[in-house]
C-alpha cells in the first residue's frame, strides 16, 4: 500500500437530497484525520478544498437536480484524483456527497489503464447508487453516480474519465446495500451487480462476505473504496442525510476494514455523504476516522 496520501477536499451537497456534506471535509479534519494518519508512519499532504459552484438548491429538472453543477464539481474532482494518482500518492477524496464518486472513480480507472492495472472498486453503502433519470425517484444524483460509472448516464458524467463506460460492473462489489429503489433493483439484478446486501452479511457474517468481496485480486490490482458513511448502522453514524436502520455495527465495519487492509491492495478512498450538521458533537466524523485507522492498518495486539 502506497504510504504517501494527499487529502482533497470537496465541499459540496450538490448532488444529495438534504444540505450539509458540504462541511464533510472540514469534520473530517476537525476529527484530526491528518495526524491520526501521520501517526501511522503515512506522509500525509492536505491539498485543501476543491472549488465549485455553490448548490442553488433547486428541483429536478427532466430527472437531474443541479446536472450542469454536479458535471463542474465531478472534473474538478477527477483532475486532482488523476494528478495524486499520477504522481505516485493515493488520495482521499473528503466529501461531500456521493455524486462526486463518479469523478473519483472515472480517473482511478483512467490511472489504471495508463498503469495496465486490474480495478476492483468496493462500494460501502446503504444504497445502490443505481438510479438513472428515468428511474429516480428524487431527482438526486447522488443517486446515480454507479449507473453512470457503468455506462448509464448523460454523457457529460459518464464520459468524465475519457472512455465510456468508465468501469465494467464486473469490478464492482457492493457492500451494506438496504435501501434500494423499485425500478433501481430490476436494473441491478439486470446489470448483474455483485451485491452482498444487509441479508447476506447477516446469513454469512462479515468475514465471509468479505472474502468474497476481496477474492479475484492479485499483486496488480488497484482497490479502490468507496465508502459512503451511511454504510454504518445510524445508531452508530446519525451524521448523514439519509439514515437507514440495520447497518454493520461497529464491530462489523472494524473488521470490513481490517479485512481490506489485510490485502495491502487499496490505492485510492473517498470518504462520503457525512453530514456535520446532523451530526451530535461530530460523533459521525470520528467513528469515520476511527474506521479509516484501521483501513490503513490500526490493528490489535492479535496481529503484529
Ligand atoms: C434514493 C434516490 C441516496 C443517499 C444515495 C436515495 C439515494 N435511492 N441517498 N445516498 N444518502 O433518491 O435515488
Ligand atoms: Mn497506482
Ligand atoms: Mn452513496
Ligand atoms: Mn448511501
Amino acid at each position: 500500500m502506497l504510504n504517501k496520501v494527499t487529502l482533497i477536499g470537496a465541499p459540496t451537497d450538490i448532488g444529495a437530497g438534504a444540505r450539509g456534506a458540504s462541511m464533510g471535509p472540514e469534520a473530517l479534519r476537525v476529527a484530526n484525520i491528518g495526524p491520526i494518519l501521520q501517526g501511522h508512519g503515512i506522509e500525509v499532504q492536505d491539498r485543501g478544498n476543491l472549488n465549485g459552484p455553490p448548490n442553488p438548491w433547486l428541483p429536478p429538472d427532466q430527472g437531474y437536480r443541479h446536472l450542469a453543477e454536479v458535471v463542474t464539481w465531478n472534473q474538478l474532482v477527477h483532475d486532482a484524483v488523476y494528478t495524486e494518482l499520477s504522481g505516485g500518492r493515493m488520495p482521499i477524496l473528503l466529501g461531500g456527497d456521493h455524486c462526486l464518486g463518479l469523478g473519483s472513480i472515472s480517473a482511478v480507472a483512467r490511472h489504471c489503464r495508463d498503469a495496465g492495472k486490474k480495478l476492483r472498486v468496493l462500494w460501502l453503502d446503504a444504497h445502490a447508487d443505481f438510479n438513472t433519470s428515468d428511474l429516480t425517484p428524487s431527482g438526486n444524483i447522488h443517486g446515480m453516480p454507479v449507473a453512470c460509472l457503468c455506462g448509464y448516464g448523460p454523457t457529460e458524467l459518464t464520459s468524465i474519465g475519457g472512455q465510456v463506460p468508465a468501469i465494467s460492473p464486473k469490478w464492482l462489489r457492493q457492500i451494506g446495500i438496504r435501501s434500494v429503489d423499485a425500478g433501481e433493483k430490476k436494473f441491478v439484478h439486470e446489470v448483474g451487480l455483485e451485491v452482498y446486501d444487509m441479508r447476506y452479511i447477516d446469513e454469512m457474517g462479515m468475514r465471509h462476505t468479505m472474502e468474497l468481496a476481496l477474492a479475484t485480486m492479485d499483486a496488480n490490482t488497484h482497490l479502490h473504496v468507496s465508502f459512503d458513511v451511511d454504510f454504518l448502522d445510524p445508531d452508530l453514524a446519525p451524521g448523514v442525510g439519509t439514515t437507514i436502520p440495520g447497518g454493520p455495527t461497529y464491530r462489523e465495519a472494524q473488521l470490513c476494514m481490517e479485512m481490506i487492509a489485510d490485502t495491502g491492495r487499496m490505492g485510492s478512498l473517498d470518504v462520503m455523504e457525512l453530514n456535520p450538521a446532523l451530526d451530535v458533537r461530530n460523533k459521525t466524523a470520528e467513528i469515520a476516522v476511527d474506521l479509516i485507522e484501521s483501513l490503513f492498518g490500526k490493528s490489535t495486539l492479535m496481529r503484529k
